[in-house]
């Protein structure tokens, strides 16, 4: 039986819907697995600021520290996306909580459900079976290198660095998944221009030769791009930079039919943190249609990658997949074949996900 303390860290927008949702799950694991697990909940992005002028308040760290994981929603604000000069914005607080809990490994699994075939834009016979695990480095490259204005504001710059030991460990992480895996590796750059993507080329290849079973490529950003809706059953796991991994993550949330599908976990030196891939989403906040799987999803990979309990992660990614084997779905999924009474919102797709664990 485990004794565990979770922070709940719902953030902005839809990111306090959806992970409502996530701890429901997490305490329904705990009443039927015997397990006992304490909560408690802390500020990060728009909401802290709002509170403490802070996107990320000391105090939120110091809980985030003391947890066993961190269970976190979304940050973000229109407000900001239309204010080009503020100086203080949510984001800082999510990337300050990278920073600071050495998360430098974001794990992103692309996984299909059979029937989510037609959900997706993609066609069914070249997506069947899909099943790609992304891994993003998450505390280096163009996010958190030098950034500013100059020639009087004129000319902006973000300098992306990347150092031999942050390319090692993520590259190590990504091996050791694909040997538990179909021992594939894709190592995505953009090495014939960027020169961080040279020295990351060259780490990924030495680093090769300690896993001689595992099958290895290097191909650029912009092929990955074209080659994850051409053909993405080509690809096992993938690793790659913040800035790409960011974007072809997003891009391939069409291949499993929505970014409300995934899931992540981003590990490193200390507590995981774990988090749906989509932002805050404020056209949709309030209106109870947000699509809390993600959350459920990656209360899963906590329960998995931080407690080590696997039999109860099973129980919720089966639950998940029970509901929509029911023909539940929430509006991102639906499509027009969808009866009307099959549509459900945020709250009664969770339940019915509690009913089957
Ligand atoms: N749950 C993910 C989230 O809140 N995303 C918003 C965001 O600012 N993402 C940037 C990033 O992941 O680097």
């Amino acid at each position: 039986m485990a004794s565990k303390h979770i922070l709940i860290v719902p953030g902005d927008g839809i990111g306090q819907e959806v992970t409502a949702v996530g701890k429901q799950v997490l305490n329904k694991i705990a009443a039927k697995f015997g397990h006992t697990f304490t909560y408690d909940e802390a500020l990060i992005g728009h909401v802290a600021i709002e509170a403490t002028g802070n996107p990320l308040p000391d105090e939120s760290l110091k809980k985030m520290r003391k947890s066993d994981a961190v269970l976190f929603g979304a940050v973000g604000h229109p407000k900001y996306d239309n204010d080009p000069s503020a100086k203080v914005r949510p984001e800082q607080g999510l990337l300050k909580m990278r920073k600071e809990l050495g998360l430098y490994a974001n794990l992103r699994p692309i996984k299909l459900f059979d029937e989510l075939l037609d959900a997706s834009s993609i066609r069914p016979e070249i997506l069947k079976g899909a099943d790609i695990l992304f891994f993003r480095e998450l505390t280096g490259d163009i996010y958190f290198g030098e950034k500013g204005r100059k020639n009087d504001g004129d000319t902006a710059y973000d300098i992306a660095e990347y150092s031999r030991y942050e390319v090692e460990r993520i590259a190590r992480k990504a091996f050791d998944a694909a040997r538990t895996r179909r021992k594939k590796l894709c190592s995505v750059d953009k090495a014939n221009v960027i020169e961080t993507s040279r020295l990351w080329r060259e780490v990924v290849q030495k680093v090769a030769l300690d896993y001689p079973d595992v099958e290895v490529e290097h191909q650029f950003v912009d092929a990955t791009a074209m080659l994850l809706i051409k053909d993405p059953r080509r690809f096992d796991v993938v690793v790659t930079a913040n800035l790409f991994g960011d974007i072809l993550t997003d891009e391939a949330s069409q291949i499993a039919g929505s970014m409300g599908m995934l899931a992540s976990a981003s590990i490193g030196d200390g507590t995981g943190v774990y988090e749906p891939i989509h932002g805050s989403a404020h056209d949709i906040t309030g209106k109870g249609v947000a699509n809390p799987l993600a959350s459920i999803l990656s209360a899963a990979l906590l329960l998995d990658i931080s407690f080590g309990l696997k039999a109860e992660s099973d129980a919720v990614i089966s639950a998940v997949d029970q509901v929509l084997k029911a023909g539940f779905r929430t509006r991102d999924i639906a499509n027009s074949q969808t009866p009307a009474d099959k549509i459900l919102g945020t709250a009664a797709i969770g339940e019915e996900v509690l009913k089957r664990i």
